[in-house]
């Protein structure tokens, strides 16, 4: 770990001052990429598949806090992770500013839509809207800088063609102004080619072409961070861990079982066996957190 990334779990307080920009979407969404661009670190990349970042992590730079969370949708359960993600929001003392919502553009599925509307109905609720932008990323075509230029002919073009994917329409219209189109490919190692040979060279270009469409990225982006200043989202506005678990049917049976084998035991009328209560391991932490938590 870089000495100046920490986790932050460490030293909530260095969050009090700045502006707080916390990036969140699914494994391999390129929130990490966007975090170095933006914070001038060097954490490791993902490989899309797997997730890469176990950790949240935050770095200040430029008087701006920005903050990696952890993807979406990885091994875990999903019920799990949201759980995480609150805890660990809720956890940012004083709130946030920003999110910045990354979805590939390569799988602006319904899916992907599927689940921004569950993090925002069951996680952050509706009113993290206000705080929102939403970051398309994984934008291949050349018009980068023109599609990012807010009224440009090229950018409402863009926007039209996404409006016929319905799954997208309400978002798009809500967000219209706080859409952002990303290109933040890894640059190739130019040390592992000889210098002058002609892979060096194709790479050496192609590495060019990467570097000037991250500044465009860059430009765009530190233009809106300087210019959006809404409320800020005050974690007390988010679900509660207790919503969270009792929106979900089955944890609510499993709970309720779980309820009625202790109050058995308790009262001495077992008729389960160990293994009964070792059934309900996983969700038992859970269980601890929700009573722990109010
Ligand atoms: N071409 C292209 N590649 C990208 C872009 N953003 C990220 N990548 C690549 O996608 C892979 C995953 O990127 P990460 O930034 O690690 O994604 P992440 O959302 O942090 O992933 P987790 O930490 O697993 O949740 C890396 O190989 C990046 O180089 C992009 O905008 N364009
Ligand atoms: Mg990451």
């Amino acid at each position: 770990m870089n000495n100046a990334d920490a986790v932050l779990s460490k030293n909530k307080n260095d969050l009090d001052e700045s502006k707080v920009i916390v990036f969140l979407g699914r494994t391999g969404s390129g929130k990490t990429s966007l975090f170095n661009l933006l914070s001038n670190s060097n954490q490791p990349l993902g490989n899309s598949v797997s997730s890469r970042t176990k950790k949240f992590f935050y770095k200040k730079f430029h008087d701006v806090t920005y903050i990696d969370t952890i993807g979406f949708r990885d091994t875990e359960n999903e019920n799990d992770h949201k759980l995480k993600v609150v805890l660990f929001l809720k956890e940012i003392r004083n709130g946030f500013d920003i999110i910045f919502y990354c979805i590939r553009m390569d799988v602006f599925t319904s899916d992907e839509a599927n689940l921004f509307s569950e993090v925002y109905e069951t996680v952050l609720t509706r009113k993290a809207y206000d705080n929102s932008c939403l970051l398309i990323t994984f934008y291949t075509r050349p018009d980068i800088d023109e599609v990012n230029t807010l009224d440009s002919a090229e950018r409402q073009r863009l926007l039209d063609e996404f409006r016929c994917n319905n799954r997208y329409s309400e978002i798009l219209d809500y967000f219209e102004n706080r859409i952002f189109f990303i290109d933040i490919k890894q640059e190739e190692d130019l040390n592992n080619y000889s210098f002058g040979s002609t892979k060096y060279i194709q790479y050496k270009a192609l590495n060019d072409m990467i570097f000037e469409r991250k500044q465009i990225v860059y430009k765009h982006l530190n233009q809106f961070i300087e210019y959006f200043f809404p409320e800020r989202f005050d974690c007390e506005n988010m679900k509660t861990m207790r919503d969270i678990i009792y929106r979900n049917d089955e944890l609510e049976q499993q709970l309720n079982e779980l309820r009625d084998i202790v109050s058995d035991v308790a009262n001495e009328r077992a008729t389960t066996n160990f293994y009964d209560i070792l059934r309900f391991m996983p969700i038992t932490n859970m269980f601890i957190d929700v009573f722990g938590m109010s």
